[in-house]
């Protein structure tokens, strides 16, 4: 029987358990990723560790989050990362080079490897044929330090790819597509793999687009073959030398099969406030819009640009719309610079910003109270943008562009006849913006430069033998990271101290909680399905540890947050019943007793019992040998210094 792509990556890497789906299986890493709002507890989580020299191929440090320097916070933190990375042996990519993935993706991905890193959408590197995923910040400092990660081995989803994109309908449409099939919590415990005729129609960028947007799927990472359409990016990139070609064996066996025909996709919006809910253009209509933002890992590479430009060239943006475009990265910036595009761009009208995430993380750029704001980002989670009532639908640039200048969302379609967007043959390649690691010999005298904001990792302890403990919040389904541990320009900078950013915890959703569980000391969060989905943020894990969290019990999980529970120590519990979600109010007294016990002897049903009204549910607890030890030991960090020693 044939492989699948990820299946042949997959067991080239496996250096712990069986190719066996639903088990658990260790992967061996080679390269890491880390971005500023993550990287600095993620460095301080490796500094913790004592590993002297990262032991991975490749590991790079990007500041791309966290640039808007309204006070001395981000700016700490751009230094320390910066240090931290020369002395440990991690390539540094300086403030202005660009956005994690969008960099990543021109200047060290390569084809077959696995990267993981503290970003949800690091399977953007899935255009270009890497096993690529988004994992909390211990786990990247685990790699970093020469340790497997860990993950369930994968169901695998085929979607074929036939016809061909017709004009004005893009990538962006594609994912859309695969979203309104599959839904934002499609995608979990699974990898989505593209194949078929359809595939050899789409350039990296385009490829990379999709593969971005399938963390909104919820899924582990999704990928494309390698060939020579991968080969000529990397080529233009100067780095054909990394060009390995991988696709899956024809008589590979899938767990599930979707068609698409490209050719008949037509442009589509997420509306407001989940990436799921995607409608054509024609469904919408023709609604007034306040603001358009061009941007973000999705949407920002060269060729999407150059579109965007020659949509806007010799034209004014409506009245009534505030444009902004922040290019992918320097190489971008630099080439739209060069041939004449960014031009057309400022003549037009738009508002131009550096080279990071900006608004796609509410780092500025908020629209109006209830503005309707288009943007090419690929969330739209509410109260995201930094505007509660804003109003977010995700589509793709040419959409963007066009109704950026009829001030109505507009099908791209109306355009008439498409000029061709060729990748260049060559990109301009300048990595001075990329600060090599200091040599072994000199690593010693690197001093680290550490700023006042930043304070330790929250103190953990091995889980205890009772816990009798208050429900401090009960919530819904489709909990996203954002409403755990909001972003935005006011609360990012706390992201290295997480005593202060604890105080923002789920504020929105309900502003007592921060005060509340402090006040209970220990307890329970209760919530719905796919609770904890977005984004790879460990802060919407360790500010709930900071404020006494002990257990989480919801419906179903998303990944990448079960995984940050479990490395915080906080016990991660499943109704075993979903009804018995009804039995459980805010500030019901919890407990489950010999919980310690019962999950030293792999026990998985465990009794909780609720004290307030008597009743008793069952709760599952599914840890595999892993994760039970790293739960007994009080969160990863503690479990490797055990290891370790
Ligand atoms: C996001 O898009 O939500 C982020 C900001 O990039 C996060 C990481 C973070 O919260 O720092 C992600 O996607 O993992
Ligand atoms: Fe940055 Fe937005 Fe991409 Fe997250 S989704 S990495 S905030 S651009």
């Amino acid at each position: 029987m044939g492989l699948t792509l990820t299946e042949k990556i997959i067991k080239n890497h496996l250096i712990d358990g069986e190719m066996k789906k639903g088990t658990e299986i260790g992967i061996k890493i080679d390269q890491t990723l880390t971005q500023d709002a993550t990287g600095t507890m993620a460095y301080l989580e490796f500094e913790a560790m004592g590993v002297p020299r990262v032991k991975t191929e490749r590991s790079v440090a990007y500041i791309d989050h966290n640039t808007l320097q309204s006070g001395f916070e981000n700016a700490d933190d751009h230094r320390f990362i910066g240090s931290i990375a020369k002395k440990h042996g991690i390539y540094f990519s300086r403030p202005g080079n660009g956005i994690c993935h969008q960099v990543h993706l021109e200047r060290f991905g390569i084809p077959g490897k696995t990267l993981i890193g503290s970003d949800s959408h690091t399977p953007t590197g899935g255009g270009i044929g890497m096993l690529s995923i988004g994992a909390g910040g211990l786990d990247v400092a685990v790699a970093m330090g020469g340790g497997a990660y860990y993950i369930t081995y994968p169901k695998i989803v085929k979607i074929n790819l036939t016809g061909k994109l017709s004009p004005w309908v893009a990538a962006k449409d594609v994912i859309l597509q695969v979203l309104r099939i599959m839904t934002v919590k499609g995608g979990v415990g699974k990898v989505i793999e593209y194949c078929g005729e359809g595939v050899k129609t789409l350039s990296v960028p385009e490829r990379a687009t999709i593969t971005n947007m399938g963390a909104e799927l919820g899924a582990t990472s999704s990928i494309f073959p390698s060939d020579d359409i991968t080969r000529e990016f990397l080529k233009a990139q100067n780095r054909e030398n990394v060009w390995v070609e991988l696709s899956a064996d024809t008589d590979a066996v899938y767990d599930e099969e979707i068609n698409i025909n490209l050719s008949e996709i037509i442009p589509m919006a997420a509306c407001p406030h989940m990436p799921d809910n995607v409608k054509t253009v024609n469904e919408i209509g023709n609604i007034k819009i306040d603001q358009v933002c061009i941007g973000s890992c999705t949407n920002s590479s060269l060729v999407d640009l150059l579109k965007v430009a020659h949509i806007l060239k010799g034209k004014t943006v409506h009245p009534d719309v505030s444009l902004s475009i922040a290019p992918g990265s320097k190489q971008v910036f630099n080439m739209l610079a060069e041939n004449g595009a960014l031009s057309d761009l400022i003549a037009a009208g738009a508002r131009i910003l550096e080279c990071a995430c900006g608004p796609c993380i509410g780092m500025g750029q908020s629209p109006n109270s209830k503005g309707i704001s288009l943007r090419t980002f690929n969330r739209n989670f509410e109260g995201r943008s930094g505007t509660k009532d804003g109003q977010i639908y995700l589509v793709s640039p040419e959409l963007a562009a066009v109704s950026a200048l009829t001030g109505v969302l507009t099908d791209p379609r109306t355009l008439g006849n498409m000029p061709e967007f060729k990748i260049p043959e060559v990109f301009s390649i300048n990595d001075n913006m990329i600060e090599l690691p200091a040599d072994e010999t000199d690593m010693e005298s690197v001093e680290i430069l550490r700023g006042p904001n930043i304070k330790p990792f929250p103190v953990t302890s091995p889980l205890s033998d009772n816990i009798s403990a208050k429900c401090s919040l009960k919530v819904d389904d489709n909990i996203t990271t954002d409403h755990i541990m909001p972003a935005g320009a006011k609360i990012l900078p706390l992201r290295s101290n997480i005593p202060a950013i604890s105080n923002h915890c789920f504020t929105v959703c309900d502003e007592n909680f921060p005060a509340r569980a402090k006040e209970y000391g220990e307890s329970i969060i209760v919530g719905g399905v796919n609770y904890g989905q977005g984004s790879s943020r460990e802060h919407a894990a360790l500010a709930p540890l900071y404020l006494g969290v002990k257990a989480v019990i919801v419906k179903s999980f998303a990944r990448i947050h079960r995984a940050n529970l479990i490395n915080a120590g906080i016990l991660p519990l499943t109704f075993k019943t979903e009804n018995d979600y009804d039995l459980i109010s805010l500030s019901d007294e919890l407990v489950l007793e010999n919980v310690r016990e019962a999950i030293s002897d792999s026990v998985t049903e465990l009794t909780l019992k609720n004290k307030t009204t008597g009743r008793e549910i069952t709760v599952l607890c599914e840890l595999s040998g892993r994760a039970k030890d790293i739960i007994l030991a009080g969160g990863l960090l503690n479990y490797t210094r055990e290891q370790l020693k």
